[in-house]
């Protein structure tokens, strides 16, 4: 590579506009704002020093020992910039570590007025060392009965507060009502109002006769998610109580946090679903961060199995509209088993069509207040969503099947058909 002046390691030895970057190369793509004192080419070639073996001062060492550790700032087209990485920089498997390389001190550089890791290609010898997901898109028909259709999750409203034996009963009707899966939602976790192992039990035991009464596999994503060893206490208990899932806020947790779990799980044969609160920290703003594109991929390479991809615009959420990502947590990654996205957020009957229309139907489409919020309650809630599935996956519009669904035609009137 270009070590080897006399004054040391510079930030000029970062910079290589006719590099090819090899096939084992990381290579990531960055927006960059540069400084206002700054030209495209010395702000690229601090991003690539600095989240390489870089620092601000020219280094006097054994540049023979460094050459094949630096990065290279490869390409540079208006704001965007291609850095290439050698997989050697890495430490196999090891996802806080790749962060702090890639997504660490340059997204705080003074050198940058804005800096977003846009995307990422992954070489095979940096995906073979993560574990990537155990079953993802499988467990539509591996741990449930969803055939060709979307997959039905609802998770509980309100959020907190109400008690387990109210819980687990709004699960029994919302899964008797047609949805498979119960959700815990992101603040539940083990309060008093709900501890952790009564809500798993008696979640569970609810499943078992709603498994009962509709002869479908239905199952129970909980909140597993805790200070580590906590955390991992309770997917051994997921699994002693007969769960087939846990769930983890795979953000706030940490991807180590996510590795270990992911470990853990593969032992139980437990899937993961991730939710992903705070990444909107990372990728709302649009000029500055990590996209949810790359949180996606890092995602996928600890080894969830289904994550939160947003709702094509559908939805009650900002920003959760990133084009090409449920094709890159299903397309091919040197073989990594595709995961399973999840459109979630202000979803209700009367966009299920466009969602479909818009996402395909090997997603998992969950509605919170589109099901507990219907006006006779949180079974005829579930009935209305998966009665606007079966009209959408028969091609009819959600008007006419209505004539002859009253829960679908209930819920219509209350939140349109947009
Ligand atoms: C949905 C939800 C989810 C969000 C997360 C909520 O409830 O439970 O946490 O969907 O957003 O609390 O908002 P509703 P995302 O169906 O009642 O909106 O999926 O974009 O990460
Ligand atoms: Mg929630």
């Amino acid at each position: 590579m270009r070590f080897g002046t006399m004054t040391g390691i510079e930030y000029d030895d970062f910079l290589d506009l006719e590099y090819e970057p090899a096939a084992t190369d990381l290579t990531c793509e960055f927006t960059i704002d540069p400084a206002a004192d700054m030209s495209m080419e010395a702000a690229a070639s601090r991003v690539a020093s600095e989240s390489s073996n870089g620092t601000w001062a020219a280094l006097h060492v054994d540049e023979d020992e460094l050459k094949d550790l630096g990065a290279v700032a490869c390409e540079i087209d208006g704001s965007e910039i291609t850095v290439a990485y050698p997989a050697a920089l890495f430490e196999a498997g090891s996802m806080p570590q790749i962060l702090s390389c890639i997504a660490g001190n340059i997204l705080g550089m003074k050198a940058v007025d804005s800096i977003r890791l846009e995307d990422c290609h992954w070489p095979e010898s940096i995906v073979s060392g993560f574990l990537g997901p155990q079953f993802g898109t499988s467990v539509a028909n591996e741990k449930l009965d969803a055939g060709e259709r979307p997959v039905l999750a609802t998770v509980p409203k309100p959020k907190v507060g109400l008690s387990t034996a109210a819980h687990a009963e709004i699960g029994e009707e919302a899964w008797l009502g047609g949805v498979d899966l119960l959700k815990d939602d992101e603040n539940l976790t083990d309060q008093e109002f709900n501890p952790f192992e009564d809500r798993l039990t008696e979640s569970l035991a609810a499943r078992d006769r709603a498994q009962e009464a509709t002869g479908e596999r239905k199952d129970y994503l909980v909140n597993v998610t805790a200070e580590t060893t906590e955390m991992l206490e309770r997917v051994d208990l997921v699994a002693e109580h007969g769960g087939g899932f846990v769930m983890v806020d795979v953000i706030t947790a940490g991807w180590a946090a996510v590795q270990s779990v992911r470990k853990r799980c593969e032992e139980h044969g437990l899937a993961i679903h991730a939710h992903r609160a705070m990444h909107a920290a990372f990728d709302r703003l649009e000029h500055h961060g990590v996209s949810m594109r790359v949180i996606a991929q890092i995602a996928r390479l600890c080894g969830v199995d289904h994550i939160h991809t947003g709702t094509a615009g559908l939805g009650k959420l900002a920003n959760e509209d990133t084009p090409g990502i449920n094709e890159w947590l299903t397309g091919e990654c040197h073989g990594l088993t595709p995961v399973l996205p999840v459109a979630s957020g202000g979803l209700h009957p009367g966009v299920v069509d466009q969602l479909l229309e818009a996402l395909g139907t090997d997603i998992i489409v969950q509605a919170g207040g589109g099901i507990h919020g219907h006006p006779d309650g949180t079974h005829a809630g579930a009935k209305a969503l998966r009665q606007s599935v079966d009209a959408s996956m028969a091609g009819e519009s959600l008007e006419d099947y209505a004539d002859d669904h009253p829960e679908l035609a209930t819920a219509l009137e209350k939140w349109g058909a947009e």
